[in-house]
């Protein structure tokens, strides 16, 4: 591989920077991954506690899943790979776009400036009565009330269970169109339509990285890896970027 090639891949020279982050670039936050050994799918049904018809069949078990996992996200603190990818975005010259599958705060909490959630945020609710939503830190219980209709019993947490659509997906779609440099980072790769992001980077042109602790199912789309653990991977690659 020539050197220019070598800059290329690892994106030393992309003004417009899209980057996807995962359940993996937490996972050292002690937040949990869903699909690794001992990931929350090993431990909880994804039909009963991530689709609205598990919703409907038993809304207590699914907002005791969420309001324990809002309970952790709470004590959870952003690690280095979090802070890294905020340095980037202060340091970097052109565009960065975050992405996030995840419905933590640790990207906002490390001072990344906008993070676009893509399948909502667990810190807070949503009135599936009247589209309301609203921040919140504590427990939803099944009887509370919409605090803008007043409607009881339809309050949920404000994330995108399995059969609805992410949101901000035509932001996305255009800052994919004009990325020049597309990373994803600790995600399996198994969830669509984000599991789809690095074929539509790649063919608008985007170099694409994929920085992981292991190779994943999409790791033959991408160009260029590297494997290790995201608070040792994502601070070197960004120190490269920054020629710190
Ligand atoms: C480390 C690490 C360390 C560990 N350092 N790395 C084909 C095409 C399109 C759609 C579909 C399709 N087939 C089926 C669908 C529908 C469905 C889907 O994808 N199903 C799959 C099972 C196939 N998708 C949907 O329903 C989505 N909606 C949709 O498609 O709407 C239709 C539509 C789309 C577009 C336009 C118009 C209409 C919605 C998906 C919602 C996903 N929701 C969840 C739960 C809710 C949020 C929550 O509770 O947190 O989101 S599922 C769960 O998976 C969660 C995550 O965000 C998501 C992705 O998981 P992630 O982050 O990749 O985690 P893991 O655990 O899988 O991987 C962790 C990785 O980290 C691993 O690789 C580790 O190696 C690594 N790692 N430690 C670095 N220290």
């Amino acid at each position: 591989m020539s050197e220019a090639e070598g800059r290329r891949q690892a994106g030393t020279t992309a003004r417009r920077i899209v980057i996807l982050t995962g359940a993996g670039i937490s996972a050292e936050s002690g937040l949990g991954t869903f699909r690794d050994t001992g990931g929350l799918w090993s431990e909880y049904d994804l039909a009963e506690v991530a689709t609205p018809e598990g919703y409907a069949a038993d809304p207590a078990l699914v907002l005791r899943f969420y309001n324990a996992r809002r309970a952790n996200c709470r004590t959870a603190a952003p690690n280095a790979a979090h802070h890294a990818l905020a340095r980037l975005a202060e340091a970097h010259a052109g565009s960065l776009t975050l992405i996030t599958q995840n419905i933590d705060d640790l990207h906002e909490r490390a001072g990344m400036p906008a993070v676009h959630h893509m399948h909502g945020e667990v810190m807070r609710a949503l009135c599936s009565a009247c589209g309301a939503r609203w921040r919140l830190t504590g427990d939803i219980a099944v009887e509370d009330s919409c605090t803008a209709c007043g409607t009881a019993g339809r309050v949920r947490p404000d994330v995108v269970w399995f059969g609805e659509v992410p949101y901000g997906l035509d932001a996305i779609g255009a800052a994919l169109a004009e990325a020049d440099l597309f990373v994803a980072i600790g995600t399996s790769g198994a969830v669509y339509p984000a599991a789809g992001f690095v074929a539509e980077a790649a063919r608008n042109g985007a170099a694409t990285l994929e920085l992981n602790l292991e190779r994943s199912e999409i790791s033959p789309l991408f160009e260029a890896h590297r494997l290790g653990p995201a608070t040792v991977i994502v601070p070197a690659w960004v120190d490269e970027m920054l020629g710190t």
